[in-house]
């Protein structure tokens, strides 16, 4: 197990590589090039300046998240395969300078959701992201798009770039027409044209899962539950046809058994890359995150690490989002604190799971 975190590059980010460097057990970073549009090339310059930086901190990069997939590709347009050439020549340049994973999504236009980005959580007073659908109410996508901008303290949040906005209307009009079967056979014509480079330059793809875990705004989402991966993985059958297991992401929903789908698709050698974090449930289509400590949240961390242990002991994990503790100002769920708590007391339960199975 490699543990690594999350950074968005200089001038990006509240947090900076020494911070990083300096949480116990840290190898390096999930890295993301944050200024890089859906559907553009990731060029070996900028690919080589973060990749310098993060090096000269002495930690790693072999992990790279949102690679974004053109929203044209997950519609079927033609446009697609202009796209998919791009994703190509991304995918060969990050192989250059040492990326082994690359983590992404093939949900239409939210990459994610929520309706609180700093609810207080009473308990404490800290605050987290949180989600009821209640409160979605009248509100329609594009309300819901422009409110998290709004208050994300100034920081850019995956998924949610401003430039996407623009043609979100004429998007979502399009997606009335996509089931979720359509999804998947575009899905499966954008991994048979990226799989074979991958396995060519020994790249692993991993699909992070839909955030909630459940359908929104009407919009087919295909990436929730273990049946959704199942299908996935045989899209394609190919050791780089991996997932991202998202523990907060699938843990939304109280239906996903967690540890048991890290097991089956541990086993099957399918699991890239995971974020490992904890979720509150608080009722139907409702829930907060929460700190790592399995009693802090619903989620049994210990059963999840003891689970990676068992059947990919090898894979990279960071610690997902964190609560915001310690009057912290930064990126919603991506401050300092509470992620270095959630890595260290990860790496705890990993050691005491490796000695005791050791015995
Ligand atoms: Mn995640």
């Amino acid at each position: 197990m490699k543990m690594t975190f999350r950074w968005y590059g200089s001038g990006r980010d509240s947090i900076t590589l020494k911070q990083i460097k300096q949480i116990p057990g840290m190898s390096g970073l999930m890295g993301v090039l944050d200024h890089k549009a859906a559907g553009e090339v990731w060029t070996e310059e900028e690919i080589r300046a973060y990749m310098d930086e993060v090096h000269e901190a002495g930690l790693e990069c072999e992990v790279i998240e949102s690679v974004n997939v053109h929203e044209d590709i997950k519609m079927g347009l033609p446009s697609r395969d202009r796209y998919i050439e791009n994703y190509r020549i991304t995918i060969r340049n990050l192989a250059k300078y040492g990326v082994k994973v690359i983590i992404y999504n093939f949900m239409p236009v939210f990459d994610w959701l929520r309706t609180d980005l700093a609810r207080v959580i009473p308990e404490d007073g800290s605050n987290s992201l949180y989600f009821d659908e209640a409160d979605l109410g009248d509100m329609g996508p594009m309300e819901i798009v422009r409110s998290t901008i709004e208050n994300s303290n100034g920081f850019s949040l995956p998924g949610w770039e401003p430039e996407r906005l623009a043609e979100l209307e004429t998007v979502l009009e399009r997606y009335k027409t996509i089931t979720p079967d359509d999804l998947r056979e575009n899905y499966r014509y954008f991994l048979e044209g990226i799989i074979p480079v991958c396995e060519e330059c020994g790249v692993v793809m991993a699909c992070h899962p839909d955030d909630p875990a459940w359908p929104v705004f009407g919009l087919p989402r295909i990436a929730h539950s273990q049946e959704d991966y199942d299908k996935i993985v045989k899209l394609y059958d190919s050791p780089c046809n991996t997932l991202c297991l998202c523990t907060g992401s699938l843990g939304s929903d109280p239906d996903n058994d967690i540890p048991a789908m890290i097991r089956h698709f541990g086993q099957m050698k399918r699991i890239g890359a995971m974020h490992v974090r904890n979720v509150k449930h608080l009722g139907y289509h409702k829930f907060r995150e929460a700190a790592h400590l399995s009693s802090a949240g619903d989620l049994d961390l210990y059963e999840i690490m003891k689970a990676v242990h068992d059947t990919c002991p090898d894979t990279y994990i960071r610690p997902d989002h964190g609560r915001m503790i310690w009057d912290e100002v930064g990126r919603p769920g991506y401050g300092l604190y509470d992620r270095a708590l959630g890595a260290v007391y990860l790496s705890g339960l990993w050691e005491a799971i490796e000695k005791t199975s050791a015995r």
